[in-house]
């Protein structure tokens, strides 16, 4: 299966990826040369093969100190550097465009506002203003890019919501987006004073994609309640507004799991995961292991709550379990990340001084960027894996555990509320807010004979083989192609 569809004689059309986070950024090292690093996260990884394979542009945000060092005027230079195929080309964001279209806008309204979490939204009329000039400014440089030839424009994202409706209208371009995060109720995308901006310019997509089935849902019932004119074909996944024919489908992503698993047989890794397990596991004892970026939408405090109650019933477990809690530092810019990470720090303190002893460490807080192959080795070495949030779009950590263990068999504790758990038949559900019976399924876990654990491994073993985020891009591209082709 190739990742993108084969168009036949003609040429394919040219790709245009937009994202807010670009692929790799420059800064400077210490001897004043220029080092290349990937910022952390599932989206830019699962991007690079698609824009390897066609080539194209892809737009994006240069937020790298040493970025525009190593560019041509117009921000662009061809990556990846060892290999080039495609053109990066950098948008320079000023510090008020970072304050209001990046924190406030983004990461202030629209993150909150889609994981349900309103205690955390905050909407400034005068943030949305510099929101709309900055996808102005992506749409600009994503039609300068397209220079009126045939073309696909592939958008990621919330950050980007309006680029489709400021793009001009053409034929020969077909414009899809995909959103990484929940779709959220109209109840609650009524708390946003933009609402119907968002949506109008959402809908002069061809083709929207989300992670799961309800998402869709919501979005459908978004448009039924605030954009009544719109003639809408839930069965059939259209949504018809001013002339115009969006497609709306669902593509749960994944990850690159012949890639994960080839890591975790890699004998070095297989060693630094025996390593990592000997430093943190109390002898004999078992592991549970937490990795995410620091974020309230995660649930850590609700997991390092849940751990405590555990040890507080079970006095037996002392000095027999142990809590690995990596949780990589994000959005620090923001107050509530800040106070995340005092209160994750504070709770490992209380539970630590409560119940730890000279030999034992009940959490390890280890609050680092970590290498995929690092990662790894963490997954092998840990015997559960609790994934908690109280709302996440997909959630790739659990996808990345289940593929880590080759010849072992990990437990997987998954929310409810992650859309993951829609496919991860086999995972122990969870409700985040229920700290008594997360609690009591983590006993479980511990307690979980060899054969369950067998077993419900395999089924999310297989169904991971076929999932794959080679075939998500495949799945999107044919229906790319098969509407396009409509058209
Ligand atoms: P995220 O909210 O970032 O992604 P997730 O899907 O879990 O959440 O992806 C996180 C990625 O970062 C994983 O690939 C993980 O390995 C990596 N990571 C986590 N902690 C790390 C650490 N300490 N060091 C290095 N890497 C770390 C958003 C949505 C999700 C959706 C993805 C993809 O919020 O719901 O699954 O996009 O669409």
């Amino acid at each position: 299966m190739g990742l993108i569809p084969f168009f036949g004689r003609s040429a394919p059309p040219r790709l245009v990826l937009l994202s807010n986070r670009e692929p790799i950024e420059h800064r400077c090292g210490p001897d004043g040369d220029h080092v290349v690093t990937e910022p952390a996260g599932g989206m830019t990884a699962a991007l690079q093969p698609a824009m390897a394979a066609t080539g194209g542009t892809w737009i994006a945000w240069g937020s790298g100190p040493a970025d525009f060092e190593v560019t041509d005027p117009a921000g662009r230079l061809l990556v990846p550097p060892d290999r080039p195929t495609y053109l990066l080309r950098r948008i320079a964001l000023t510090e008020k465009e970072i304050e209001e279209y990046y924190l406030d806008i983004a990461n202030r309204a629209l993150w909150p506002l889609c994981h349900l979490q309103l205690n955390h939204f905050t909407f400034n009329p005068d943030s949305w203003k510099t929101y709309v000039a900055v996808n102005r400014r992506f749409a600009e440089a994503a039609d300068e890019e397209i220079d009126g030839r045939r073309a696909t424009v592939w958008i990621q994202d919330y950050h980007l919501a309006l680029v489709a409706g400021l793009l001009p209208k053409a034929r020969n371009v077909f414009v899809h987006q995909f959103w990484h995060i929940p779709w959220p109720p109209p109840d609650v995308l009524r708390a946003l004073p933009s609402a119907r901006a968002l949506l109008r310019g959402i809908l002069a997509n061809d083709l929207l994609g989300f992670h799961t089935r309800r998402y869709v849902v919501n979005f459908f019932a978004c448009v039924a309640d605030l954009l009544p004119t719109a003639k809408t074909d839930e069965k059939r996944g259209i949504v018809r507004y001013r002339n115009h024919k969006t497609t709306v489908r669902h593509y749960p992503i994944s990850i690159d799991v012949r890639a994960i698993q080839r890591l975790s047989a890699r004998p070095d890794l297989v060693e630094r995961s025996r390593e990592l397990r000997e430093q943190s596991a109390p002898p004999g004892g078992q592991l549970i292991l937490g990795v995410d970026r620091a974020d309230y939408t995660k649930g850590i405090p609700h997991r390092l709550a849940a751990f405590g109650r555990l040890l507080d019933q079970h006095p037996e477990l002392q000095g027999r379990v142990s809590l690995v809690q990596i949780a990589v530092p994000s959005r620090s810019d923001i107050a509530e990340y800040k106070d995340l990470e005092r209160e994750m720090e504070h709770r490992t303190t209380v539970i630590n001084q409560r119940h730890g002893t000279p030999e034992w460490c009940p959490i390890v807080l280890i609050k680092e960027n970590l290498d995929m192959p690092t990662l790894v080795a963490w997954y092998r070495a840990a015997d559960i894996c609790i994934v908690s949030p109280v709302q996440d779009g997909m959630n790739l950590v659990a996808k990345e555990y289940i593929a880590a263990q080759d010849g072992r068999n990990g437990v997987l504790l998954l929310s409810q509320f992650a859309g993951a758990a829609e496919e991860m038949e086999g995972a122990l559900l969870i409700n985040p807010y229920d700290e008594v019976s997360l609690a009591r399924i983590l006993h479980v876990a511990l307690t979980m004979g060899r054969r369950e654990r067998e077993l419900r491994l395999k089924v999310m073993q297989r169904r991971l083989s076929t999932h794959t985020v080679q075939r998500w891009i495949h799945d999107i591209f044919s229906d790319v192609k098969k509407l396009r082709g409509r058209r």
